[in-house]
């Protein structure tokens, strides 16, 4: 069989799914070409920044009707392609198409979501369940998704990761020598990449109340640019209302890229177009007309509701700090919107303890 990437996009484009053993042939090519790849990936600008997406392919598409599509356009997807939202499949099948397609033009960074752990929590299993009556499709996503780089440094001046910086992580080239091709552990400095955040209100780093990461203020983030002769970082992993956020003194950027998170939010999202001469801009848009439709047709089946086939969405363990037992869908009838996790806009791990 010959692998024909612009049929498998084009059908995406089309919100039609791919079968099972594409996707396997997908992510093992991928995973071939993501092998070779740094866990400090260079890149030049100008290049399109796309913080979460969390499954909302919709708006995804709507990413792409507003920042071009590719080739035309560079994309740093910065991580967080899955889990709460109801696509995560087909998010994650057109980003890797898409990185197999133009691996120059489309570098795909891992976030704490590209885990198998979290996403058994979060949706992913449970949509693949779901999707393709069997769990290959997870395993050959959460397997590619150990080998998804762990940062991307733009023109030698902007330091881009999912969640943030790590006291175990002085320099850059620190970053280069860790094995990366794992499972996300539950701490160190991969585990704080993906997982801590910043703390405007702090200096140094402190506890994350996530469970996992750390928090930092900004003396961190001064002497980190400083020792490594960058002048930004820049970072998802948090919601915005307005999309974005720059937080001490334009040292760090915060970009959002889910609109109307969950599907009830209320937030505002955005993309940062980053320019050929280190210029900044973020262009704000809100969520896709489309996405009222298919959450319609959705709610009736109910996706991640009671009779999801493994439980392990509603695991109803109590101490599961997303879990709120069972998935009994209260409100009735709408499926995801009712799941737990959702009353809780920031992820933790504390399932972990
Ligand atoms: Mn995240």
């Amino acid at each position: 069989m010959v692998l024909d990437l612009d049929a498998c996009i084009n059908s995406l484009f089309q919100r039609q799914l791919l079968a099972e053993s594409v996707i396997r042939e997908i992510c093992e090519k991928t995973k071939e070409l993501l092998m070779s790849e740094s866990n400090v990936v260079h890149i030049k600008a100008p290049v399109t920044v796309v913080g979460d997406i969390h499954g909302q392919f919709y708006d995804l598409l709507e990413i792409f009707k507003i920042g071009g599509y590719c080739p035309d356009t560079n994309y740093l997807f910065l991580g967080d392609y899955v889990d709460r939202g109801l696509y995560s499949v087909e998010t994650m099948s057109i980003l890797t198409c898409l990185k197999l397609r133009y691996p120059e033009r489309v570098q795909l960074v891992r976030g704490n979501h590209e885990s198998r752990a979290v996403t058994q929590t979060y949706g992913f299993y449970t949509e693949c369940m779901k999707k393709y009556g069997s769990a290959q499709v997870w395993h050959y996503f959460t397997d590619l998704f150990d080998y998804l780089t762990l940062s991307v440094v733009i023109d030698n001046m902007i330091f881009c990761v999912h969640g943030g910086l790590s006291p175990s992580i002085h320099t850059i080239d620190q970053i280069k020598v860790m094995d990366r091709f794992r499972e996300i552990p539950h701490e160190g400095p991969m585990a704080d990449l993906v997982w801590s955040d910043p703390d405007p209100g702090r200096e140094e780093f402190a506890v994350s109340p996530r469970g996992a990461g750390y928090t930092f203020g900004s003396l961190v983030v001064e002497k980190f640019l400083h020792e490594n002769g960058m002048d930004h970082i820049l970072r998802a992993h948090q919601l915005c209302m307005e999309g974005f956020q720059v937080l001490f003194d334009d040292q760090l950027s915060t970009v959002w890229s889910a609109p109307n998170y969950c599907y009830r939010c209320g937030n505002l999202a955005s993309i940062l177009e980053v320019g050929v001469e280190g210029e900044r801009h973020f262009n704000v848009f809100e969520a896709a007309p489309e996405n009222e439709r298919p959450l319609a047709a959705e709610s009736q089946r109910s996706v991640f509701s009671n009779g999801a086939p493994t439980g392990l969405y509603n695991n109803g363990t109590g101490t599961n700090a997303v879990g709120n037992g069972n998935g009994n869908n209260s409100n009735g009838g709408t499926g995801f919107l009712n799941s737990p996790g959702i009353d809780s806009a920031q992820d933790t791990i504390h399932y972990f303890l």
